[in-house]
């Protein structure tokens, strides 16, 4: 079991799937999401359309679903929704939801790497040092040993909090 941090653009991560801090209807917005979109080009929202709108959402917060990747490197985008922390009851649980629910599509669909950007740590507002030891300890769950991890950070901010947190836990 590996998991990796590196402070860069998650856009680059030659994995088998990068997972996409999206949100419910899952038709693109701003942040990583945006950027997703933009190096993959339009075959990524095509693809998203594509995925079943169910009581108004594509992907429910904590739930994920896949996609292919268009012109990125990564073969999958596993796009998921991770909890807006000023409007969740149960943020932790919403969050560690989207991190387990996202290794497991990757799992499912035969990946071996995975790459994560700081889920809702945005726009949606989570505190970074909460948000980091939530992310952490799902990935070190028994359940996700065999695929490789990692985080890609935007910010040295962000990927300070993230080191310290994997130091500490393991
Ligand atoms: N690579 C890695 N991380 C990035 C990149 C990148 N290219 N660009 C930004 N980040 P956010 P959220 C970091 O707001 O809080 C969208 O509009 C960013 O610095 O992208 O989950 C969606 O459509 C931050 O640390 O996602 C939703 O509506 C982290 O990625 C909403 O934002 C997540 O920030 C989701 O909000």
């Amino acid at each position: 079991m590996s998991i990796k941090i590196i402070q860069g653009d998650i856009t680059t991560a030659a994995v088998d799937a990068i997972v996409n801090a999206a949100n419910p209807t899952m038709l693109g917005g701003g942040g990583v999401d945006g950027a997703i979109h933009r190096a993959a080009g339009p075959e990524l929202l095509a693809a998203c359309r594509e995925v079943p709108v169910i009581n108004g959402a594509r992907c429910p917060f904590g739930e994920a679903r896949i996609t292919t990747a268009g012109k990125l490197p990564a073969k999958f985008v596993i796009h998921t929704a991770g909890p807006i922390y000023s409007q969740s009851d149960e943020p932790d649980k919403v969050l560690a939801s989207s991190y387990r629910y996202s290794m497991r599509l990757a799992l499912e669909n035969g990946c071996r790497s995975i790459a994560f950007p700081a889920i809702s740590c945005g726009v949606y507002g989570y505190p970074l040092q909460e948000a980091a030891k939530i992310a952490v300890s799902v990935c070190l769950e028994d359940e996700f040993k065999h695929l490789d991890k990692t985080f890609y950070l935007f910010s040295e901010e962000v990927a300070n909090v993230w080191l310290r947190e994997l130091k500490r836990s393991i």
